[in-house]
């Protein structure tokens, strides 16, 4: 067994989301989000669970940080609840919910973690979905708003800031397949909003610049590997268009100023409307880039395959099998990302802002858990993750998927990625055995083989 080691300085984390973990959907001035909505629509949720407590962390922060620090993390990264700090989407800000993250951020600093804050993880307010979402051209303002007030309040001391996490799921899955909130099926208002969430990312990220604020900020794009399932052109050709819809869209534009052309003339009437100097604000400089990284796919030509004629199968390396939410497992496919990125996307510096698995997780009478699966699981990727760095990949940081266990959107509570187990009856924390061999890695900086 030998030690893996990362580089001086390189970042441990874990990460979380405002809607999955804080609970308190109606308390102290918040307004309804699209997920708080959803969630009350029949057959959309496993078992009919919803986000009203979930880890409740809104009520247990100080606890949570206590705990993060004897886990030994060096950063948290959250998201902040938009219809908690601007109930109605815009106009009147809701002095409560600014307290809670400033509140968050100091208990963070005292512990020495450092705050890695994200402004949009999914949980629009309703207030801007009853006047169209994301697919409204006006939203890039309402969200740089939005991103105003958060710099004010925090921007002295969040040095880590994310514009959206995954827009392809925000966009995809919410307005295009539908499975999540706000539940639309349209795919032409799926590729507008691909287009706004880049253009609010672009305005936030111009105001951040503006206010000359002490920190970094980036986007975090859940970069899917898609693989020819042959060497036959067909499917290969149909690999590269499931690659140019989920990667490509994103990458291309914000690095480059462009949509992938040939994506564009595929989808054809479904492009996005795109005005002057539109490509521009989305094209400006980041500090980072973050990667969330799960899931490899074997591309095949499928005739009936959709509007991009493709069809796709999870992969799975060696004897990995699937996790418990049915997703391949591949490390693989986490270093053909990465050097993607490094030689096509002019080596940005990354962080790995998610990576995790769920887990059958059988607690025993004290709520401990031994997850081997999950310390495997993240073994393999960090390991992967190292030799990346030898390859010359900028990689600067990586967070687990998740602290702790949470709502996991269609799923409900019934999928569990924490590194530590809530009991949701009790809300009583517990840190499972990876939370222990997670902070072993971080004092070492290093991973054995
Ligand atoms: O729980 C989600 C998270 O909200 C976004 N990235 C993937 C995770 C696991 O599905």
């Amino acid at each position: 067994m030998s030690l893996q080691k990362f580089p001086d300085g390189f970042l441990w984390g874990a990460a979380t989301a405002a809607y999955q973990i804080e609970g308190a959907w109606n308390e102290d001035g918040k307004g309804p989000s699209i997920w708080d909505t959803f969630v009350r629509k029949p057959h959309r949720i496993l078992n009919n669970d919803t986000g009203d407590v979930t880890a409740n962390h809104y009520h247990k922060m100080p606890e949570d940080v206590q705990m993060m620090k004897e886990m030994g993390l060096q950063s948290y990264r959250f998201s902040i609840s938009w219809p908690r700090v601007m109930p109605n989407g815009k106009g009147a800000v809701n002095q409560k919910g600014l307290d809670f993250y400033d509140h968050l951020v100091d208990e963070l600093l005292a512990a020495n973690i450092i705050p890695n804050a994200t402004l949009y993880h999914w949980d629009l307010p309703q207030a801007s979905q009853d006047l169209g979402g994301w697919p409204n051209r006006d939203i890039a303002d309402w969200f740089a708003d939005y991103a105003q007030v958060m710099f004010d309040k925090l921007g002295d001391r969040v040095p880590m800031w994310a514009t959206h996490n995954e827009p392809w799921v925000v966009a995809f899955t919410g307005y295009a397949i539908g499975d999540f909130a706000p539940g639309i099926s349209d795919y032409s208002q799926a590729f507008q909003s691909v287009h706004n969430l880049l253009r609010a990312h672009g305005k936030a990220v111009q105001l951040y610049r503006k206010g000359n604020y002490k920190g970094e900020i980036g986007i975090v794009l859940d970069l899917q590997h898609s693989q020819p399932a042959s060497d036959d052109e067909a499917d290969v050709a149909a690999s590269h268009r499931r690659y140019e819809l989920t990667n490509g869209i994103f990458l291309e534009a914000l690095f480059n100023g462009r949509y992938p052309e040939q994506l564009m003339d595929w989808i054809g009437p479904l492009a996005p409307d795109v005005q002057d100097g539109d490509m521009a604000l989305i094209n400006q400089p980041i500090d980072f880039l973050g990667m969330n990284y799960y899931m490899t796919f074997a591309v095949k030509f499928a005739n009936r395959g959709g509007f991009l004629k493709f069809s796709q199968d999870f992969v799975s390396s060696g004897n990995w099998g699937k996790t418990d939410a049915g997703w391949g497992v591949n490390p693989a496919g986490l270093m053909a990302s990465l050097t993607h990125l490094r030689d096509h996307f002019g080596n940005p510096k990354i962080f790995i802002m998610e990576n995790g698995c769920a887990a059958i997780d059988d607690a025993d009478e004290n709520g401990y858990v031994i997850d081997n699966d999950r310390i495997n699981y993240l073994r393999s990727h960090l390991l992967t993750a190292q030799e990346a760095i030898q390859e010359g990949v900028n990689l600067q940081g990586y967070y687990v998927w998740s602290l702790m266990d949470n709502f996991e959107w269609a799923h409900g509570l019934s999928k569990r990625f924490g590194l530590v187990r809530i009991n949701y009856e009790t809300g009583e924390r517990t840190l499972k055995k990876s939370a222990g061999w997670y902070k072993e890695v971080i004092n070492q900086n290093g991973v054995y083989e």
